[in-house]
């Protein structure tokens, strides 16, 4: 297994000083709080990983499986970076812009530099060929800018918050470079197929790419997008939720409160997308309108101090606590106050029983990348009891469809599905969180970085994590083929699988496409064939296919042995191409491909308008020489006297394998005859734009290529 290093803005640990004091010695060290670290930690009890991230170069400790190594970072670009470019620019931008993003230049500049530190750290650390993992939005450049210096590693990226939509996306002056600097890597992954999606149309949009079943093409290199829904430690937390003194520490926490009859929850770090004061608001109607009884009521809120130098996180700081004590000055009695407000980090253990002791957890950010404590909480309720209310604007409520959803900005909406799962049966109550416990316990932190380091390894994402483009035709279907029980593959050659050259003589495959093409001949029961209306010499010296590859030339009358015209197809030949020579000889670039059943008559180096008129001259004159036919191709006419169609060879071909299915890819005029052949479990895909009885379509060659490697995968897969 190669190296792993895992980069992230932050160290996963943090220093634990004597007396908590910062001036004195450090005395261990411990894991630091936050989504990422809480779901990565889980993953290196098991594997061994180098963690770059920002701190004092003196550092050098080991925690457990994993190698720290720091990136030190100048303390007035570290707040330009991190304040500045990373929180008060892009967290609020991928945020729906809920609080307006502000750019400045200086700002930006000092996340390139920032992002260049860490790229240069992991490139000189980096063993050859190491998989590197980079996390989050405040290192978006590093891929990029790490490929340029070290083309040799295996590069993926996370983004653990939302994509926004590419109209907002748009207002960020510096959209190209951040797109750029995500595409440097060879496996995107994102929470969900939305957020996915968003990041191919801002591709689009701003670098007119596009994205075919998951993979762009950047520069000649394929770069996968996928969705990989992060989890928990559900085991874990499970465990730890099932220890006695968890248990009991959940009934004191009950009691402490003053045991009321309906406890509810929220725990967040401090931040102004996570929907605190809604909820509070929410709640406090919920009193107010006496839906709920005030003196048996509580609502603890935990918070997580943030990013504190940041204005807006002071502001809604300060607007919260004011909430907490207007609506507890007006709706607490002596020994009932309904509101508990601890702003400060848990310990893990307490944290759990706090889960314990709750009946309604309330998750109602304005957006979310995914949200773990939602996870969290229902994978410690061990005896399916409990309630989740949960915003439809985070990641998780793709998954968790059973909990109560929401709309944080409809105040009236969450105090309705507070009182909603309040007033449950337990028996609705049970089924929805049995639900919600499953599918928590599917997909874990564990299964989530395995999925995400396969594919960034292996190139091929499961069927799960790669995005379909919805607006799409139906993707084809590769597995229905992959699994078919003879199948015949059979693929035109110019436009695609060779890029269309001014010089026929110069056109060459597709280097992927050939070693899909022989990887496919390899696996058993399949049969592959190029088939081409050039002349089968030709398409044997300019293919230059490797053995086992059927060439078919002429369009099909050549079937891998060359033609044999007998004297009166000669003849008639032979006088074709006289009249045509002459017509030729007065049209400057056009030019005659001679072939043993026909000649075609090339017009694309042509001034337009003259190519036009000598294809007509053609048709009216030896065109219409009975016993020839004529054939129209992109900018050439073929006039032919061995009456051979691709439709005729590839139904031989069918005979000859017994294929029970056909595969057929072209471009040209001339493959429409197979593709209106094909029928059943078939499958034709017609390669860029116009009219074609083809049901898929793509847009190049190098997609060929890659349909191609895709199929050869799966096919192998079938095989064994
Ligand atoms: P966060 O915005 O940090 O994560 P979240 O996913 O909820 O949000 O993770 C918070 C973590 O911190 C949880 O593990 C929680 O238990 C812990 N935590 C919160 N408050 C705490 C407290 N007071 N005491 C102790 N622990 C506390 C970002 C994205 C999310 C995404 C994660 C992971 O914003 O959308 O789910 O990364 O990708």
């Amino acid at each position: 297994m190669p190296e792993l290093i895992v980069v992230a803005n932050r160290l996963p640990v943090e220093p634990v000083y004597v007396d908590g004091d910062p001036d004195q010695e450090i005395t261990g060290w411990r894991l630091a709080p936050g989504g990422l670290v809480s779901a990565l930690e889980s993953v290196f009890r098991t594997e061994e990983a180098i963690w770059v991230g920002a701190g004092s170069e003196l550092l050098d400790v080991d925690h457990g499986n994993l190698h720290l190594e720091t990136v030190s970072v100048d303390a007035r670009d570290m707040h330009d970076y991190y304040e500045g470019f990373s929180n008060s620019a892009i967290w609020p931008l991928y945020h729906d812009a809920v609080v307006t993003p502000v750019y400045h230049r200086h700002q930006f500049r000092a996340y390139e530099r920032v992002n260049k530190a860490f790229a240069s750290r992991v490139a000189e650390i980096a063993q050859p060929k190491a998989t590197v993992w980079v996390h989050d939005y405040q290192l978006q450049l590093v891929p990029s800018m790490l490929r340029e210096m070290r083309p040799d590693l295996s590069i993926g990226f996370f983004l653990h918050i939302p994509f926004p939509p590419s109209a907002l996306f748009a207002q960020l002056p510096w959209r190209r470079q951040i797109l750029e600097g995500l595409l440097g890597a060879d496996l995107i992954g994102f929470h969900t197929h939305d957020d996915a999606r968003q990041f191919v149309y801002s591709c689009e949009r701003s670098l007119g790419l596009a994205a075919y079943e998951g993979t762009m093409r950047v520069n000649n290199r394929r770069v996968g997008v996928g969705a990989f829904p992060i989890g928990i430690d559900a085991e874990g937390f499970s465990a730890t939720a099932a220890t006695p003194h968890v248990l009991e520490r959940a009934r004191q926490l009950r009691a402490e409160m003053g045991s009321p009859t309906t406890v509810l929850l929220g725990v967040d770090r401090l931040d102004y997308t996570k929907g605190i004061d809604i909820r509070l608001k929410a709640f406090a109607e919920v009193l107010q309108d006496e839906r709920l009884d005030a003196a048996t009521t509580v609502f603890v809120q935990v918070a997580v101090p943030s990013r504190e130098n940041i204005s807006q996180y002071q502001q809604i700081r300060d607007d919260i606590e004011m909430l907490v004590g207007r609506f507890n000055g007006s709706l607490a009695t002596f020994g009932a106050t309904p509101i508990h407000y601890l702003r400060r980090v848990l310990e893990r253990e307490e944290l759990i029983a706090l889960y314990l002791a709750t009946d309604i957890m309330l998750v109602t950010p304005l957006r979310d990348g995914m949200n773990l404590v939602a996870k969290e909480y229902v994978a410690c309720r061990n005896d399916d009891t409990g309630a989740l209310v949960l915003s439809e604007f985070t990641g998780a409520a793709q998954e968790l469809a059973q909990a109560w959803l929401v709309n944080p900005y409809d105040t009236s909406g969450v105090s309705e599905a507070i009182v909603a799962a309040a007033q449950a049966p337990d028996d609705e109550r049970q089924r929805r969180m049995t639900a919600m416990r499953s599918t928590v316990f599917a997909t874990t932190a564990q299964t989530w970085a395995r999925e995400f380091l396969t594919a960034l390894r292996t190139g091929i994402a499961s069927a799960h994590a790669s995005v379909e483009d919805d607006r799409d035709q139906a993707s084809i279907p590769l597995e229905q083929l992959a699994s078919s029980q003879h199948l015949l593959v059979c693929v035109d050659y110019d436009g695609t699988i060779s890029n269309i050259v001014t010089d026929p003589d110069a056109a060459r495959p597709v280097p992927e496409a050939v070693e899909a093409l022989e990887m496919l001949r390899d696996v058993p029961n399949t049969s592959v064939a190029v088939v081409s209306g050039r002349a089968l010499d030709n398409l044997r010296t300019v293919s230059a296919m490797p053995d086992g590859i059927h060439l078919v030339g002429s369009h099909g009358a050549e079937v891998d042995v060359p033609l044999e015209l007998d004297p009166s197809q000669r003849r008639l030949l032979d006088q074709c191409t006289a009249a045509a020579s002459e017509l030729v000889a007065q049209v400057p670039g056009a030019f005659i491909e001679a072939k043993p059943g026909s000649i075609a008559i090339h017009v694309r180096q042509c001034e337009p308008k003259a190519g036009a008129n000598l294809i007509r001259h053609i048709v009216m004159g030896p065109g219409r020489y009975p016993g020839v036919l004529g054939r129209h191709g992109k900018e050439v006419i073929e006039l032919s006297v061995a009456h051979a169609q691709k439709a005729d060879a590839v139904r031989a071909l069918r005979q000859r394998f017994d294929a029970s299915t056909v595969l057929f890819v072209g471009d040209d005029l001339t493959d429409e005859s197979v593709f209106a052949d094909l029928s059943g479990q078939d499958v034709g895909i017609k390669v860029g734009s116009g009219e074609s009885a083809a049901l898929w379509r793509v847009e190049s060659p190098q997609d060929v290529a890659l349909l191609l490697q895709r199929l050869a995968q799966e096919r192998s897969t079938f095989a064994v």
